[in-house]
């Protein structure tokens, strides 16, 4: 294993590595969170985002891989909070992120009550950003329903509390919504969520490739990548240092990661990889990340993280 200090911290909390799975992907069922847990290359775990029920999700085909990165409209396939819950309340020996998905501000209400409730002290994050509830908008596309939101929450919720962003395509919406989150006792900021709503056309079939939606979906992936590092970037410019960035996004390669990190990430998180090459990749991405660390003479992530040289 490394020698090289690849560690992030997150409210005080100590993440080993600084590989997360991005939520969604291997990691609805206990087996697949249990994987993840056990590869020596991972920090920690993200939970597929809960609801307060049980769902089955959107009617399949709903992930597609393209060429260059993946479009899904999964539509929150999960097996309920309570399942979640009790998994990331019995030991283990990695930081766990659970993550909840309201359908509505209420149900994100009621879910941040069981959680404060409940005995479970580690980090929640709240998903703000799911594409492809049908009917549902994004809320934090919403900066005073998102501001609404965390004054309703933050009134009674006093435990470790981070958010899922959407990806934010114009300079004036980051200032706006890093105005709204550095008013709260954030833990962190995980971005990016899928790229909204995009379309894959197969040419020969003259076909969408998803079905849900009419075949319009969140895109991950490689393509996302420049957008992902812009939100990574332009939010690490703007929120207080208290609030920690999981980048997420596009990341294929050690310099994918190495990027995410000179923009800011405190860790950062793998989803369309993960899927595509199987949880190989984090020792993989790894081996990558250190060549280029060492070549360049650094010890720690902490030697270049945030340092992005602009000209
Ligand atoms: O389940 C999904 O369709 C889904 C979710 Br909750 C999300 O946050 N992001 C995404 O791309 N898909």
């Amino acid at each position: 294993m490394s020698k090289l200090d690849l560690t992030g911290q997150i409210n005080g909390l100590t993440f080993n590595q600084l590989f997360l799975n991005a939520s969604g992907v291997h990691c609805q069922s206990t087996e697949e969170l249990d994987d993840l847990l056990n590869d020596p290359y991972m920090g920690g775990i993200v939970t597929k985002s809960a609801t307060l029920a049980k769902r089955d999700g959107n009617p399949a085909p709903r992930y597609y891989e393209l060429q260059n990165g993946s479009i899904n409209s999964m539509g929150l396939p999960n097996y309920g909070f309570d399942y979640y819950i009790k998994y990331v309340l019995s030991d283990h020996a990695k930081p766990t992120i659970l993550s909840v998905a309201g359908l509505s501000a209420a149900d994100d209400v009621k879910l941040l009550h069981q959680i404060q409730d409940s005995d479970y002290d580690g980090l929640t994050e709240l998903n703000l950003s799911c594409p492809n509830v049908i009917g549902k908008p994004q809320m934090a596309y919403d900066v005073d329903g998102t501001r609404a939101l965390l004054d309703e929450i933050f009134a009674f919720y006093k435990k470790p509390l981070g958010v899922k962003l959407p990806p934010y395509f114009d300079l004036v919406h980051f200032d706006q919504i890093a105005a709204v989150l550095n008013k709260y006792p954030l833990t962190h900021v995980n971005t990016i969520n899928s790229v909204g709503n995009g379309l894959w056309v197969d040419v020969a079939s003259e076909s969408v490739v998803i079905k849900p939606k009419g075949g319009f979906g969140g895109l991950g992936g490689k393509m996302v990548l420049p957008t992902a590092l812009a939100n990574v970037r332009a939010l690490r410019q703007r929120l207080n240092a208290s609030i920690k960035i999981i980048g997420t996004g596009g990341v294929q390669t050690g310099a994918d990661v190495f990027a995410h990190i000179l923009c800011g990430a405190e860790l950062v998180s793998v989803g369309t990889q993960l899927q595509s090459e199987g949880l190989g990749v984090y020792k993989r991405l790894t081996t990558e990340l250190e060549r280029i660390m060492t070549d360049k003479g650094y010890q720690s992530l902490s030697d270049f993280r945030g340092n992005l040289k602009t000209i």
